[in-house]
C-alpha cells in the first residue's frame, strides 16, 4: 500500500522500512533536513500534520505576525540560488510572507513529491529487536523508518490555560498558534485578548485599528521595545543581496545568531550622558539590537540592567497617555531582558485609543468564562471573540504529547518529569536513532540559525554512521549528563526571571527547569563543526550484526 507521496504503509508486526529516515515536522527545520538527507542519498520521506510546509509560520498567522529577527538573517543561507531568487519586502517580513518563502523553497528544492501531510505522528516506539521505529499517526496507520528526525519545533503545541468556563463561552475563539486559514473579521466586533506576550503584543495594535472594543487582559506586562521595521528599499535590496556573505558570518560568529554587532563596553565605563545617548540610539534601531548591542553587561549587573529598564519604563510613560495605564504596561517583577522581549509596533500608542482599555488580573483576577465573555471580580463583560495569546507548552510539548517510547518500555514523557536530559540538544538517553533537530537544550536566539547547526550535525552523523556501517546510534549516558550539566551551568551566566516559557513555569504541573541552551553560538557551531573528525564523540555506534 502506498499513499499518494509514495509512502508505503505498514500494518503492526511489519518489519519493513517505509523510508530509512522519517523527519516530523515541515517548519523551517525539517525542510533543511529533508533537503539536506535527501542530498546525502539517504532514503527520506517528511510528514506534517498541517496540510502544507511552514510549521510555526503555517500555524500562527494571527493579524501582525511577523519576525522580529531581520528577514535576511532568518531566511537560508545554504544556497546561492535562493539567495539571489528571493526578495525579502520587509525588514522583518509579516507571516505571509515568510509562508511564501518557504513554499518557494521547497518547490524550488523539489522536496514536496518527499512530504506527506495531514499526517499527524502520535506516537512514536522503538522497536529494539529491529533497531527500528515505529510511528503511529493519529488514524493509527503505521510507518517504520531505521532513524527518526523531530523537527517538531520548540513553539508548536498552544496551551490553552484550564480557565473554568473555556469550553461554554459561545462566541469565536481563537488561539494564535493555530490560527485559522479563513481571516477572521474583527471589524466593529467587541474582542477580547488574554496574554500580553509577543503574540499579544504583535496582534493588539492590528486589532485595534478596526474593532469597536478591544478589552486586554493582562497578567504580567513585558518589556516592549519598538521593532523599528520598514520596507527593503532597492538599494537596500541590493546591499543585502551583495553582503550576504558578511550577514551570515555576523550571525554565526555572535552569541544568539542576530545580525547585530556586540558591545564589548560596560555599562558604566560610559558617563550617565553617554548611556543615555546609546540607549536613545538603540531604542532607535532595529530589531533586537536593544539585547545585543547594548552593553556587555547589561544581562549580567542588576545596576546596568536596572537602569536600562528604567530608560524603557520612561519611554513607556511619555507613549501612553493616561499615567495610570502606563504604570500597568511597566513591568516591575522582572528587568529588561530577563523575559523574553517582545518588539512591537505601535503597541503603546494602541492604548490612547478610544476603543482599547486594559484589565489588570492582579487587581481584577478572571472568575470565570461565561456564555458571552469574560467574569473577572469587577463583574462581566460580553464578547463576540475571544482571542488567547496565552502562548505554548515550549521546547518539550511537542514530543511530551507524543507517545515516545524508547528503550526497556521507558516513556520519554515520564523520563522528563524528573527533568530534561539530552546529549547536544540532538539525542536523549535510552532512545536510539532518534534526533531532535529543535528541541530542549537548543541554543536561544535566532531559531533558524540555531536549528541550521543541529540539522548539519545530524546529516553528518548519519553519514559517518552509513559510511562505517553502523545502523543503532545512540548517545552514552556520561556525554548526556555533562551535557546537560553544561545546559544548567549556562543558565546561571544571564540575569533570567524565574517566571518564563523557557523554564516551564507557564504551564502548571510542568517541571521547572531551563529549557534552552544559553551559551555561546559561536563556540556551539565550532564544537559541532569538529564532530566529523573527531568521530562524533559522546556516543555508542552499533553495526548490522549487533542490530
Ligand atoms: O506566549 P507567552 P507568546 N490568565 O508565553 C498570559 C515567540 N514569538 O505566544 O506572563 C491570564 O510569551 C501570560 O501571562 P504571564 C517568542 O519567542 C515570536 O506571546 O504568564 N493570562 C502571557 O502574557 C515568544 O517568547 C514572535 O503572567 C495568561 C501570555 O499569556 C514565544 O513565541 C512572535 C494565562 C503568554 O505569553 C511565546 O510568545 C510571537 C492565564 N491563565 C511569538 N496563561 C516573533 O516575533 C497565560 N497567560 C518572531
Amino acid at each position: 500500500m502506498a499513499t499518494e507521496r509514495g509512502v508505503s504503509l505498514v500494518g503492526a508486526g511489519g518489519a519493513a522500512l517505509d523510508a530509512e529516515v522519517i523527519i516530523i515536522g515541515a517548519g523551517v527545520s525539517g525542510i533543511y533536513q529533508l533537503h539536506l538527507l535527501r542530498e546525502a542519498g539517504f532514503d527520506v520521506r517528511l510528514v506534517e500534520g498541517g496540510t502544507n510546509v511552514g510549521g510555526t509560520w503555517y500555524w500562527n498567522r494571527y493579524p501582525g505576525a511577523r519576525f522580529d529577527s531581520e528577514s535576511y538573517s532568518y531566511g537560508y543561507f545554504f544556497s546561492s540560488e535562493l539567495l539571489a531568487e528571493w526578495n525579502w519586502s520587509e525588514h522583518f517580513a509579516g507571516q505571509a510572507e515568510t509562508e511564501a518563502y518557504l513554499n518557494f523553497v521547497v518547490d524550488k528544492l523539489g522536496l514536496r513529491d518527499l512530504m506527506q501531510f495531514r499526517t499527524r505522528i502520535v506516537a512514536a516506539t522503538f522497536d529494539e529487536p529491529s533497531a527500528t521505529w515505529v510511528l503511529t499517526t493519529e488514524d493509527g496507520t503505521q510507518l517504520r523508518s531505521r532513524f527518526v528526525v523531530s523537527a517538531t519545533g520548540v513553539l508548536s503545541v498552544p496551551y490553552w490555560p484550564s480557565i473554568p468556563g473555556r469550553e461554554r463561552y459561545k462566541g469565536e475563539a481563537y488561539h494564535t498558534g493555530q490560527w485559522p486559514k479563513e481571516p477572521v473579521d474583527f471589524a466593529g466586533k467587541r474582542v477580547a485578548v488574554i496574554g500580553t506576550g509577543a503574540s499579544g503584543v504583535q496582534l493588539i495594535p492590528e486589532v485595534a485599528k478596526e474593532v469597536a472594543e478591544l478589552v486586554v487582559y493582562q497578567r504580567t506586562p513585558n518589556w516592549n521595545s519598538p521593532l523599528n521595521n520598514g520596507k527593503i528599499t532597492d538599494e537596500e535590496q541590493a546591499e543585502i543581496k551583495a553582503t550576504y556573505d558578511q550577514i551570515y558570518h555576523s550571525c554565526m560568529n555572535s552569541f544568539a545568531g542576530f545580525v547585530h554587532r556586540a558591545s564589548r563596553k560596560h555599562a558604566f565605563d560610559d558617563s550617565k550622558e553617554e548611556r543615555w545617548v546609546l540607549y536613545e540610539k538603540l531604542y532607535h534601531q532595529k530589531g533586537f539590537s536593544k539585547l545585543i548591542s547594548n552593553y556587555r553587561d547589561t544581562m549580567t549587573n542588576p545596576e546596568a540592567n536596572a537602569e536600562f529598564s528604567e530608560f524603557i519604563a520612561e519611554k513607556i510613560r511619555a507613549r501612553v497617555n493616561d499615567p495610570v495605564l502606563a504604570e500597568k504596561l511597566i513591568p516591575t517583577d522582572h528587568g529588561f531582558g530577563m523575559r523574553r522581549p517582545p518588539m512591537e509596533t505601535s503597541y503603546y500608542e494602541a492604548y490612547n485609543q478610544p476603543n482599547v482599555q486594559l484589565v489588570d488580573l492582579n487587581e481584577t483576577p478572571i472568575v470565570t468564562i461565561t456564555e458571552a465573555g469574560i467574569e473577572t471580580s469587577d463583574g462581566e463583560r460580553a464578547f463576540d471573540i475571544i482571542v488567547w495569546a496565552t502562548g505554548f507548552d515550549g521546547f518539550t510539548g511537542a514530543l511530551s504529547r507524543m507517545n515516545v517510547v524508547g528503550e526497556g518500555g521507558q516513556v520519554l514523557r515520564d523520563q522528563w518529569s524528573h527533568g530534561v536530559v539530552t546529549y547536544l540538544g540532538a539525542m536523549l538517553p535510552g532512545f536510539p536513532n532518534f534526533f531532535m533537530a529543535g528541541g530542549p537544550h537548543l541554543i536561544a536566539g535566532n531559531f533558524p540559525r540555531a536549528t541550521e547547526i543541529m540539522v548539519d550535525y545530524i546529516s553528518g552523523l548519519l553519514q559517518y554512521a552509513r559510511t562505517n556501517g553502523h545502523t543503532f546510534i545512540a548517545p552514552d549516558s556520561d556525554a548526556c549528563a555533562q551535557w546537560t550539566d553544561e545546559v544548567r551551568e549556562a543558565a546561571t551566566i544571564a540575569l533570567m526571571s524565574e517566571k518564563s516559557w523557557f523554564r516551564g513555569t507557564n504551564i502548571p504541573g510542568k517541571t521547572h527547569e531551563y529549557l534552552a541552551y544559553a551559551g555561546s553560538l559561536t563556540k556551539f557551531r565550532e564544537r559541532m563543526d569538529a564532530m566529523d573528525e573527531q568521530g562524533y564523540p559522546g556516543i555508542t555506534f552499533g553495526s548490522p550484526a549487533r542490530v
